[in-house]
């Protein structure tokens, strides 16, 4: 089942999005008025909101159906967000390779990167990296001015990412210290690489399958983060995932009472994967809303994202993790986010023990040197990526490869 959005002027625009995008087999799920934000819009009309699903499988087939017969590549080509999304999807990470996961890896081969950089090194400008020119005078060899060019393009790189100034000069100081004479330009590369990946750490997604410590099966799992951060629509697409490619016997518990749009939005996607939604109005009543689902075998708490400075939801959320121990919980930062702006968010976690980290709209996102700023700042694990908005298909577990290229292989300057 793909859900979508789709926005109008009128109901005949939204509807109109919709038979284009979905066809004529779409299902509609919710049709509301929206008020358009900003002051200049506060007499405007509400623009209509629609909600849409179609069932992939009807789909596929649909699109199979009118794909000639001799065209086979195209699957690729025409669809590069699902080969995207499959490549670094859940089956990628049970060590299922598909035919696109070995492509897009031999063509991510760090030789590519290699090369991207001698093609940078010809049109490199200085901006001046302190650390990078200082790191001329260690080597003597003729190598030397090749290697600090090296040097000096994926910093530079890195830096127009918006990985933090101090970090950049913490990765060349740690490089310039590893290199010796007889390095290479691969040399460096790969050990910038190194360094990344390693802050980066080994993704950590959720366990499906695995016999959990305690011998209890059932699992619960906890989404905080800040306000249209992406938790109710996150929390439905891990959900949808463990019902369909898990079999997984769900129950939601939302504690976001705050938005009436926010429980109704829950339960028309858990309508649809056909688990029961309970919601509860104060911290008290988590622990009977679990008892309730003890036939489930995975319970996600959805909880209401008010401001990083606000007191009170800080309140409800140790409230509810005294009350409950979830197996996992979720700190949700947008990509789109200030870095300043995060790092006073991710502060304001600090209370909670234990979290693993999901950042959502990457698809929104130009630059991610976020991601490796916020692991510098805090070692906490990180689990997913979302990548849009559509339910179940945008979230992969994040690929540490697949970050620590794009952030050395930027060719902007
Ligand atoms: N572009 C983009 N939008 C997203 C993504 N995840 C969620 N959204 C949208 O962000 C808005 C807020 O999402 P919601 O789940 O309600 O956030 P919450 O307040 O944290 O529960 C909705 O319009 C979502 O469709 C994503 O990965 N990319
Ligand atoms: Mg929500």
């Amino acid at each position: 089942m793909k859900i979508r959005r789709y926005i109008g002027k009128d109901t005949h625009e939204a509807m109109k999005k919709v038979r284009v995008d979905l066809g004529s087999d779409a299902i509609i799920l919710n049709t509301r008025k929206i008020k358009q934000k900003g002051i200049l819009n506060l007499f405007s009309k509400p623009l209509v909101e629609v909600l849409a699903a179609v069932d992939r499988v009807a789909q596929q087939e649909q699109e199979s159906a009118v794909k000639p017969i001799y065209d086979k590549k195209p699957d690729i080509a025409i669809k590069p967000k699902i080969a995207e999304t499959r490549a670094y999807s859940m089956q990628a990470n049970q060590g299922q390779l598909s035919y696109v996961d070995k492509l897009e890896s031999r063509v991510n081969h760090i030789e590519v990167l290699i090369e991207k950089i001698y093609t940078q090194m010809h049109q490199e400008k200085s901006i001046g990296l302190d650390g990078v020119e200082s790191s001329k005078h260690l080597f003597n060899s003729e190598n030397t001015e090749k290697i600090s060019k090296v040097i000096k393009v994926l910093s530079n790189n890195l830096l127009h990412n918006n990985v933090e100034q101090e970090i950049v000069n913490e990765i060349v100081q740690v490089i310039k210290k590893d290199m010796q004479n007889a390095s290479t330009v691969n040399d460096v590369a790969a050990k910038m690489y190194h360094y990344i990946a390693t802050t980066l750490g080994d993704p950590s997604p959720i366990g499906f399958e695995g016999q959990k410590e305690d011998g209890k099966n059932q699992r619960i799992i906890l989404f905080v983060g800040p306000t249209g951060v992406g938790k109710t629509t996150t929390l439905a697409k891990v959900a949808a995932i463990a019902a369909i490619d898990h079999h997984k016997n769900i129950g939601i518990i939302s504690a976001d009472t705050y938005r009436i749009a926010a429980v109704e939005q829950l339960k028309t996607y858990a309508g649809i994967i056909g688990a029961p939604v309970k919601v509860i109005y104060s911290p008290e009543e988590v622990q009977e809303a679990i008892s309730e689902f003890s036939d489930k075998d995975l319970i996600l708490i959805d909880t209401a994202g008010r401001s990083h400075k606000d007191e009170q939801q800080f309140g409800e959320i140790k409230n509810i993790l005294a009350q409950v121990e979830p197996d996992e919980v979720f700190v949700l930062i947008s990509l789109i986010t200030d870095y300043n702006v995060c790092k006073e968010i991710i502060k304001s976690y600090d209370f909670i023990k234990d979290y693993k980290l999901i950042f959502t709209k990457m698809d929104e996102a130009s630059v991610n040197g976020i991601i490796l700023n916020i692991c510098k700042m805090v070692k906490r694990k990180l689990s997913y990526i979302t990548t849009g908005q559509s339910v179940p298909d945008d979230i992969e577990v994040i690929n540490i490869d697949k970050i620590a290229k794009k952030l050395l292989g930027s060719m902007q300057l």
